[in-house]
C-alpha cells in the first residue's frame, strides 16, 4: 500500500488541524485509500530536516517552513520566515509543479490549505467548517480579550491544550485522525481527549501562578525567566491576561531539547505594537510572524538565551 506521510507543526492546533485538513483533501480529491504516515516538526537550533523523515510515496509539509527537497512533494506554510535561507527560497520558486504553496497573509495554515483545496483541487471544505473557524480563531489570535484563551470556555480551547502538551504522538495523530470527521463537542468528550483535559488544565492554572510571580514590567515590555520549571506550552496569552497594559512580552524557557526566548506583543494592547518581531527574532536565527516569534538554541545554551533576552527587551523600549 502506498504512504502519504506529513509532517506537521507540532504541538500546535493550527499544525495538528493543517495535517487533518490536508489529509481529508489528500483522500477525497488525490489518492484515496492511502495509509498515512505523521511526523511533527519541532522548531530548534541546528538542522530542521533529516532527508529520513520524507520516507512516505509522497511527503508533505503543512504549517512549518520548507524544505529543498526532492523528495518533499506538498508544501503549505503561512509564516513570514517560511524559508530558512534565500537558496531555499529560490529553491521553491523554481518548482512549478503547483503542489507548493506560501502566503503569510493568512491568519491559519489550515484555512489556506482549505481555499487552495478549493479553488485549485475541487475539494469541498465546508464539512470542517467549524475546524477551520477555530484554527484561524487559534492561530491568528483572533480574540475579544485574554480572558477567552485565557479562561479556556470553548471546546476548542481544550482541544489545543491537548495538542499542545501531549508528547505521545499516537494519541496526537488519533486526534488528527478523529479531526477530520467528529465535530469538537464529540471529540473533546472522547475517553482519550477528556481525560488529559483536567490534569492539563491545573497545570495551565499553575503556569499562570508561576509567569506572576516570575514577571517583571519595564516600559511597554513584560518579561519572565520560567527556567527551571515544566513550562513547555504554557498559554502566550497569560502575561496579557494579568498585565493588560504590556505591548510585548518577552520570556525564557528550557525544555529537554531546546533554550527558548518566547517573544510576543499584545494584541489588545493599549500602545500599538511598533516593532517586526520575527524580523528581530531572525536576526538571532529564529523567526515567526511580525506579532509573535521566538529563538530557539541548544538547551545547554542557557545563558545565551538570557543574554539575547536581555538584549531584545532592550531594543523594545524604543
Ligand atoms: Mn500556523
Amino acid at each position: 500500500m502506498n504512504t502519504l506521510k506529513i509532517c506537521y507543526h507540532g504541538n500546535c492546533f493550527d499544525g495538528a488541524s493543517s495535517a487533518a485538513v490536508f489529509s481529508r483533501f489528500y483522500e477525497e480529491r488525490i489518492n484515496p485509500g492511502w495509509a498515512r504516515a505523521f511526523q511533527p516538526m519541532m522548531h530548534r537550533a541546528g538542522a530542521l530536516f533529516d532527508e529520513s523523515i520524507f520516507d512516505g510515496d509522497e511527503n508533505a509539509i503543512v504549517d512549518f517552513k520548507y524544505c529543498p527537497s526532492e523528495k518533499l512533494t506538498w508544501w503549505f506554510d503561512h509564516h513570514k520566515s517560511a524559508f530558512l535561507t534565500a537558496e531555499d527560497e529560490a529553491h521553491f520558486r523554481a518548482d512549478t509543479r503547483g503542489k507548493k504553496f506560501v502566503d503569510a497573509s493568512y491568519k491559519s495554515c489550515t484555512r489556506f490549505i482549505a481555499d487552495i483545496a478549493e479553488q485549485k483541487f475541487g475539494f469541498d471544505p465546508s464539512p470542517l467548517s467549524e475546524l477551520l473557524h477555530w484554527a484561524n480563531k487559534i492561530d491568528g489570535a483572533l480574540y475579544e480579550a485574554p480572558s477567552e484563551p485565557v479562561e479556556m470556555k470553548a471546546d476548542a480551547f481544550k482541544l489545543a491544550l491537548v495538542i499542545e502538551n501531549t508528547r505521545d504522538q499516537q494519541i496526537i495523530e488519533r486526534i488528527i485522525t478523529d479531526l477530520q470527521h467528529k465535530p469538537m463537542g464529540e471529540l473533546v468528550a472522547l475517553p482519550y481527549v477528556a481525560e488529559r483535559i483536567a490534569p492539563l488544565y491545573e497545570r495551565h492554572l499553575r503556569s499562570m501562578e508561576i509567569i506572576k510571580q516570575a514577571a517583571s514590567v519595564r516600559g511597554p515590555v513584560i518579561f519572565f525567566d520560567v527556567v527551571g520549571h515544566d513550562m513547555e506550552g504554557y498559554s502566550k496569552f497569560i502575561p496579557y491576561y494579568l498585565h493588560p497594559e504590556v505591548t510585548y512580552s518577552v520570556s525564557v524557557s528550557q525544555s529537554s531539547f531546546r533554550s527558548k526566548i518566547s517573544v510576543g506583543s499584545n494584541p489588545w494592547s493599549p500602545r500599538p505594537r511598533t516593532h517586526d518581531l520575527a524580523a528581530i527574532c531572525e536576526r538571532y536565527g529564529g523567526g515567526g510572524h511580525a506579532v509573535v516569534a521566538a529563538i530557539s538554541l541548544a538547551p545547554e545554551e542557557l545563558d545565551s538565551a538570557r543574554k539575547i533576552a536581555a538584549e531584545v527587551v532592550e531594543e523594545l523600549q524604543k
